[in-house]
């Protein structure tokens, strides 16, 4: 499969003659197209939050919200630049909204997620609906929803946006269009949805064509009551601690079609084995302190700091404190196209 093919001339004279037609040999290819393993340019990096927080800050001075529509920095892979990819198929920004702005409202096909970082009490308004934030929490916008962010509250607003950007780019997908107004205008009150669908009850004839959950706050007290009383059970999984997936609760698939979400435990003191997956993942600790090594690399995290793992690149994790991590990966495509693979060592 991986070996190399002889340049003669006349080898040489003939690439170039077919190319003029559009064509090539897919011999002297072949080796980089199918390869034995996922052979990504996609490199492990961690983003400190307090450096991205003070050059937030710098671009709260500098642009508003308005004018920006969203400000946000994106994270770039150090291994994809100028592509705005966090991995091959994903878009990772930190988005600031200052005390009194609103980012516009607009919609795209893209998905979102927002993981909230700092601030309390800012909102996001979705499909009519209003939600407010808090540190941990977990909010979705579907494709094609109306959506926009106001904060109201005295302090700055910071969120980590996740977006399959790069994958609706791929398949040159992408519409989107504003409103024309900041705000649009609202038809339920909030926690209308949580209430609806956010308690193992649905309304008796739901009918719903939409893929994503239509749960869009997943709210950080409910995840960590859920990893608090499962630990009593001690059941630690040697590659993952305790890790839950955030499910839509209509489909008990993933919250998101395109996006798979994750919030993980990892007691004080817990390493854990070996461990790498096809889904390249961007994790986002939001309690405790401790290290990951990926790949040959090492990287010591704490609240707020943001860091990705390539696909199929070994990872371990070390927890200092009690920790939680909240993560993010193209898993669920990766799963419906039966591509999906993990490895977990030996354990
Ligand atoms: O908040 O709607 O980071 O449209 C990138 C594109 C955030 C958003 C991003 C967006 C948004």
């Amino acid at each position: 499969m991986d070996h190399a093919i002889q340049k003669t001339p006349e080898r040489e004279a003939f690439y170039r003659k077919i190319d003029g037609e559009n064509l090539s040999a897919l011999w002297t290819v072949m080796g980089d197209l199918i390869t034995p393993q996922p052979k990504s340019p996609c490199r492990p990096h961690l983003w400190s939050f307090d450096l991205i927080r003070a050059y937030m800050m710098e671009a709260g001075k500098l642009i508003t919200a308005k004018e920006a529509e969203r400000r946000v920095l994106i994270l770039e892979n150090p291994g994809l630049k100028g592509q705005s990819k966090i991995t091959t198929s994903l878009y990772a920004g930190v988005q600031l909204v200052m005390p009194g702005e609103v980012a516009p409202a607009h919609r795209h096909s893209q998905s979102a997620l927002r993981f909230i970082l700092e601030g309390k009490g800012a909102h996001t308004a979705v499909d009519g609906e209003r939600t407010d934030m808090e540190p941990g929490d977990f909010v979705i916008t579907p494709s094609m929803a109306w959506h926009d962010h106001g904060n109201e509250t005295d302090e700055p607003m910071f969120w980590l946006d996740g977006l399959d950007i790069p994958m609706v780019q791929f398949f040159d997908a992408s519409f989107a269009e504003g409103l024309g107004a900041d705000e649009q205008p609202l038809s339920r009150p909030p926690g209308d949805s949580y209430a609806r669908y956010g308690h193992n009850l649905l309304p008796v004839d739901l009918k719903r064509n939409s893929k994503t959950s239509p749960v869009f706050n997943y709210p950080y007290v409910r995840t960590r009551e859920a990893l608090e009383q499962a630990r009593k059970h001690n059941e630690w999984d040697p590659c993952h601690g305790l890790k839950l997936r955030y499910t839509n609760p209509v489909t008990g698939d993933f919250a998101m079609p395109t996006i798979g979400t994750f919030a993980q435990l990892l007691p004080k003191g817990f390493k854990t084995a070996r461990y790498r997956s096809t889904d390249a993942t961007v994790f986002a600790p939001i309690e405790g302190r401790g290290r990951s090594r990926i790949g040959e690399e090492t990287f010591t995290w704490g609240p707020r700091d943001i860091f990705v793992v390539p696909s199929w690149q070994w990872v371990t994790h070390e927890a200092d404190e009690d920790a939680v991590l909240f993560s993010f990966s193209d898993r669920p495509v990766h799963q419906k196209l039966d591509l999906f693979r993990e490895d977990r060592g030996n354990a």
